[in-house]
């Protein structure tokens, strides 16, 4: 799927997912790359991202409704090491759109693992 033909992978509460591809990086607006994944929330949902990546610098940007749009949360480094970790309350309900980015460039990039889950 795809939002203003922008590439996007959907995932839900509780997914793990292992992405291996670069051809998915899509340049964001800082000049940084990027795999955009899409869920669905509701306001109030207590929500942890976390992304993990062995052989570059991950980061996390997490936008409300479409990339680019409202930036909700961002994160470096707060999961261990240079993973990264977004745990927030969604202030809206609708689609929220991450980016697992590189934070040291494309050609650091390549497999990673995020995964998101609905706090109880
Ligand atoms: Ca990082």
């Amino acid at each position: 799927m795809s939002i203003d033909d922008v590439p996007v992978r959907s995932m839900q509460y509780g997914a793990s997912e292992f992405s291996s591809s670069q051809q998915n990086m899509t340049e964001l607006l800082d000049g940084s790359f990027g795999e955009l994944w899409v869920f669905d929330g509701q306001a109030g949902d207590r929500v942890e991202i976390i992304m993990r990546a062995t052989s570059f610098d991950a980061y996390l940007i997490l936008w409300f409704g479409t990339p680019f749009g409202e930036v909700i949360a961002v994160d470096d480094d707060s999961y261990a090491g240079t993973d990264a970790l977004i745990a927030i309350q969604l202030p809206y309900t609708g689609p929220y759109v991450i980016a697992a980015a590189a934070a040291n460039g494309p050609e650091h990039s390549g497999g990673y693992r995020i995964s998101v889950k609905l706090l109880e």
